[in-house]
């Protein structure tokens, strides 16, 4: 069985910067997922003690090594929010990881037959407490340290039933076609990160609802964030980044052939 994109997803792709997945996952691989994911936030809990801690415009962050964990703001700063590179606190995220309903899109972006691990992240939205993310693009965090930042599409794996109530993800539609976009120029220590407003059209913002188990192919250079967990439900995701073979992965320096 492979899972290769057709022409038709190719080109939806190239022109929407995304392509939604459903259904690619069963109930009972999700609930193995969850299992995964909560177990990796209780070793990221576990060995944060022992991090570097530091804060960005009041966020915290603790760093171990080349692992960062990031918290929810005061006063749920005692929450996980993201940690990156996950796969690092857990050998079983590599499973998930390999998985060909995964690779085989991601060659099919990249026009290539193997392909490597640049970065993979757990997103946790705790249901009242997960914060939003801002408007912005992936690339501007990476350009500095990959060689090739045009090459390292994602896949978002959504863990839980996401509608715009627990923050789905949300993308502009085509804003990928322009690159690196400027950044906001708040002032801020993260500000530059965010993309400027006006250079994007929130119009063609598509809140991605999907349920458990779907997929979500995005281009490095989408404009997208997520609104915050306002529900009582829960909203994770698995974004797993690839890059063609052998090249090193973002902060370990390591290179992980898939
Ligand atoms: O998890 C989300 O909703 C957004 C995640 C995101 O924007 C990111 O990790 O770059």
């Amino acid at each position: 069985m492979t899972y290769f994109f057709t022409d038709q997803e190719k080109l939806q792709y190239q022109n929407n910067g995304y392509v939604l997945r459903e259904s690619q996952f069963s109930s009972s691989e999700i609930d193995i997922f969850r299992k995964v994911f909560e177990s990796t936030v209780l070793k990221a809990l576990e060995i944060s003690k022992a991090g570097k801690e530091y804060f960005l415009d009041k966020k915290r962050f603790v760093d171990i090594d080349y692992l960062t964990l990031q918290y929810e703001p005061e006063p749920n700063d005692s929450f996980l929010r993201v940690i990156e590179p996950a796969h690092s606190l857990n050998s079983d995220l590599d499973n998930i990881i390999a998985d060909r309903r995964l690779t085989d899109p991601i060659k099919s972006i990249l026009s290539i037959g193997e392909v490597s691990l640049w970065t993979d992240k757990l997103n946790l939205k705790r249901p009242q407490i997960g914060s939003g993310f801002g408007w912005h693009q992936d690339s501007p965090y990476w350009i500095h340290d990959s060689e090739d930042v045009d090459s390292l599409p994602n896949v978002y794996i959504c863990l839980d039933n996401a509608n715009e109530s627990n923050g789905c993800f949300s993308v502009i539609k085509g804003s990928h076609k322009q690159g690196c976009l400027p950044g906001t120029f708040d002032n801020s220590q993260l500000g530059g990160f965010y993309t400027d407003k006006d250079s994007f059209n929130i119009d063609d913002s598509v809140d991605l609802e999907a349920a458990e188990g779907s997929l979500i192919f995005f281009n490095q250079h989408i404009v997208h964030g997520s609104k915050p967990n306002l529900s009582n439900q829960e909203r994770r995701a698995y974004i797993v980044t690839y890059q063609p073979e052998n090249r090193a992965m973002l902060k370990s320096g390591k290179i992980k052939n898939i």
